[in-house]
């Protein structure tokens, strides 16, 4: 880690009340006495003061806090300074700080000193990242627990479980049967087999995650002209999509962010299906294709009230679903256009009128039943991101080769269950690996 002074914009761009320009490095308190035009300041007060150029010209007029090493985010010396936040305040301050040998941070530098200093693991900075990124209540709760280090704990148990497992399994090779304690293999084997079940279901649980931080995929589909976008104007509120009698108006994926109950819901109207010769339009089958594929839950829109085999249902048979336990994606039936239809033949089906704006409640609580079953608890969930799902899914191959050698050759499979362990570590950063850190820090936006 260099010890160069850097700065960054801790606050939001662009025009705001207040902007918050954080500076990070060593022995800042002679710069902070002269800045703040006081000979003794104490750490941790704010002080109000008029920030001058070299020139002595103003600046801006400010409050300015110092944090002494090591009580600080970063664990280095910091100085907050809080300016009006108009861009040409912050551009004159940046200025200034360079010209005293500082330089602008990089992204994510603040939380890789931080990590550095021993103040958060990378856990904990996933859950930081995750917690940057929230929009939504559940989002919210899922990354605060994570960046308090909830998901840490739950990583240096295990990595702490299979140390042991794997010197008892050395300990087994090189000492007799008697210094050893009772049915010792019997235990490593028990115990290496919850962890694998316990990483399995973590694993399983990814998509639960996924839909949790970067939202509930919901897509809406079916034939031409049934009313999928009239539909999703209702939904989102707003008349985002065209909607025409003309069969095949929506030929690309139109998608829309909504809050349902604090989860995040990426709603998505697409191309109706249909055989047609039309090249754009096929183009655009394709992507409801592809839209299905990763949904969460997919509303069929129908404007009949016939039956409509291979919906029923959690039977539905498209897409991948939340829940890896389940092969088909969770769906609802929907029949729109119902002020036209005389029957109500299907007991699994909302009824609707977007022309009315009937049925459009009974949409929402059914949307609401199925996302609180997938997701309800999930906070508990450890937050998993690419990087942890590749190091938890080599730490689950790892145990299961273990499992594999078990009969007899502890050498082998203490190995293994070794480097189980340093998978673990990667996720937590006790052992770095400059590729891990870096996909870890690049998620952070500067000044953080
Ligand atoms: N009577 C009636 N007409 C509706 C209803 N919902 C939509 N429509 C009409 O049906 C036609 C098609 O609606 P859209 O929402 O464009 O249908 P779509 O499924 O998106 O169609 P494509 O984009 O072509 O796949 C329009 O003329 C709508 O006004 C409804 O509930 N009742
Ligand atoms: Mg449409």
């Amino acid at each position: 880690m260099n010890n160069d002074t850097i700065f960054a914009l801790s606050s939001g761009f662009g025009k705001s009340g207040v902007a918050v320009i954080r500076i990070s490095g060593d022995n800042l308190q002679e710069f902070f006495c002269t800045i703040s035009g006081r000979k003794n300041p104490e750490a941790r007060t704010a002080y109000f003061c008029n920030l001058r150029d070299n020139n002595g010209d103003l600046i801006d007029q400010c409050i300015v806090i110092y944090f002494a090493a090591p009580a600080s985010f970063t664990g280095t010396d910091i100085i907050e300074i809080h300016t009006h936040g108009a861009p040409a305040v912050i551009n004159k301050t940046f200025e200034f700080l360079s010209a005293h040998n500082m330089r602008m941070a990089t992204p994510g530098e603040f939380s890789r000193r931080a990590f550095m200093n021993g103040k958060m693991d990378l856990a904990d900075i996933d859950g930081l990242a995750a917690l940057l990124d929230a929009q939504t209540e559940h989002q919210r709760q899922f990354a605060l627990k994570s960046m308090l280090g909830g998901d840490s704990e739950i990583y240096a148990t295990w990595r702490n479980q299979m140390v042991e497992i794997a010197a008892y399994a050395a300990a087994v090779l090189d000492y007799d049967e008697n210094d050893l304690p009772s049915n010792i293999d019997k235990k490593i084997l028990a115990q290496t087999r919850e962890l694998h079940s316990e990483i399995k279901t973590t694993l399983s649980r990814y998509n639960v995650s996924r839909a949790i931080a970067h939202g509930f995929n919901i897509v809406l589909c079916g034939e031409t002209n049934v009313g999928k976008s009239s539909l999703f104007n209702k939904l989102v509120g707003s008349n985002r999509a065209i909607v025409s009698d003309i069969a095949g108006t929506t030929r690309d994926v139109i998608s829309a962010q909504i809050d349902i109950d604090g989860y995040l819901v990426n709603l998505s109207d697409t191309a109706g299906i249909r055989d047609t010769s039309d090249k754009i339009e096929n183009m655009g089958i394709d992507r409801t294709k592809l839209e299905i594929d990763s949904a969460d839950l997919v509303l069929h829109i129908f404007a009949d009230d016939l039956p409509h085999p291979g919906t029923n249902d959690d039977s539905a048979p498209l897409g991948r679903g939340t829940a890896s336990d389940r092969d088909a994606v969770a769906g609802v039936i929907v029949i729109n256009k119902s002020d036209e239809i005389k029957t109500r033949n299907n007991k699994n089906a909302i009824y609707t009128s977007a022309k009315n704006d009937t049925g459009i409640d009974e949409l929402l609580s059914a949307i609401r039943k199925k996302m609180h079953s997938i997701l309800d608890g999930a906070e508990n969930n450890l937050v998993i991101n690419a990087r942890t799902y590749k190091l938890l899914a080599d730490t689950e191959h790892e145990l299961n080769s273990a499992l594999a050698t078990f009969d007899g050759n502890y050498d082998i499979f203490a190995e293994h269950v070794r480097r189980a362990a340093d998978n673990i570590g990667k996720i937590l950063g006790t052992i770095t690996a400059t590729d891990v850190m870096d996909a870890t820090f690049s998620q952070l936006c500067l000044g953080k």
